[in-house]
């Protein structure tokens, strides 16, 4: 009967006299399985040690049979006033002791839950980390950049030869120079530009000297972000004029729609000859998708280019030439950009087109 009471004592106040620190774990702790005050009392009360204090109780039982036993010994029945206050004074007693257990023993209960749950949250955070940087990396593969990879155009990187990584992983090297990124520099003469189609699409010359950045390049860059085109060049006469063409609208789409060039929004010196070449296919010698139906006008050029049913005002791959007044060159047929301000074709003496982000 005695053990049966102070298990019910124990039940009643587990509950009763657990802290009130309990409530504020809830509080900082955040939303975890354990939704309520009262939820998180009962299962604290329902994984305190019960065998434990069962082991408790029991030995206190004892004790107190044991010390009823010895104050009925010292009694002889006539002073039952005295006998009742003894045995209540020592019930009260053991009450406290079973108390300051049952306290000590929650106290310990609430820090290890405590810790539980800051485990937990620990493993849900690590978890939501690891998702975060699977996502971003999935999102990677549509060719976006990020931010751990600043070599995707010239914008961050020193003047010079550099290696550029685009987002979708593809890697060459590039000339830079202030942020600008060369797709193509002539100067001399000394690279043959007249070249097939797989020349252009995969770029050659030497990057430090005369090139070409190959149209897969050049498409995989523009591909990340907006860029603006500015084309530089001198011509050959007295004045050594230099003209530019800027260009905020620029675009190459890849090898299955034909290298499809967008220019647009111009602005510079010596007329815009590019817009004849907007929203055109690019052809070389050996692919013919111009759209004059008789004939291949980067053939009879001598130089690949974006070219319409007239051809084009400019032939910025043909032929290099230090001799303007040729008789190849009056045909049209070496480097050239028609300056529609004078009305008259200028032979190319020095060229690039390059590139930044808008
Ligand atoms: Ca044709």
């Amino acid at each position: 009967m005695l053990f049966q009471k102070y298990f019910l004592i124990f039940t009643g106040i587990c509950l009763e006299f657990l802290p009130d620190s309990t409530e504020s774990i809830m509080e900082n702790e955040g939303p975890t399985n354990l939704v309520s005050t009262t939820e998180l009392k009962e299962e604290i009360c329902k994984k305190a040690d019960f065998k434990l204090f069962q082991e408790k109780l029991l030995a206190l039982h004892s004790k107190t049979v044991e010390e009823i036993q010895l104050s009925k010994k010292g009694h002889d029945g006539s002073d039952l006033e005295n006998f009742t206050n003894e045995i209540s004074s020592k019930i009260l007693a053991i009450q406290h002791e079973v108390r300051e257990e049952l306290t000590a023993g929650l106290n310990n209960l609430q820090n290890e839950l405590s810790s539980q749950i800051q485990a937990q949250r620990d493993e849900a955070r690590e978890s939501f980390e690891a998702f975060k940087t699977d996502l971003l990396k999935s999102l990677n593969i549509d060719g976006l950049p990020s931010d751990s990879d600043p070599n995707f155009d010239c914008m961050e990187l020193p003047d010079g030869v550099n290696q550029i990584v685009t987002g979708t992983g593809r890697q060459f090297d590039a000339y830079c120079q202030n942020g600008w990124l060369y797709i193509t520099r002539r100067f001399d003469g000394s690279v043959f530009f007249d070249q097939d189609w797989v020349s252009y699409k995969e770029g050659f010359g030497d990057t430090e000297g005369e090139f070409f950045l190959g149209m897969d390049n050049i498409a995989s860059i523009l591909g990340q972000f907006s860029y603006k085109l500015k084309i530089e060049f001198t011509v050959w006469d007295n004045n050594e004029t230099k003209c530019e063409a800027e260009y905020q609208t620029f675009g190459i789409e890849d090898e299955a729609s034909g290298y499809t060039l967008s220019v647009g929004d111009y602005n510079g010196t010596c007329s815009d000859q590019m817009m004849y070449s907007n929203g055109l296919m690019f052809s070389t010698r050996d692919r013919d998708n111009d759209e004059d139906d008789e004939h291949n006008v980067a053939l009879h050029n001598f130089g690949p280019g974006w070219y319409g049913k007239l051809g084009g005002g400019s032939n910025i791959f043909g032929v290099y030439s230090d001799d303007p007044n040729s008789e190849f060159c009056q045909q049209w047929m070496c480097m050239f950009w028609f300056d529609e301000g004078e009305g008259k074709t200028k032979v190319i003496k020095s060229f690039v087109m390059k590139i930044i982000p808008l």
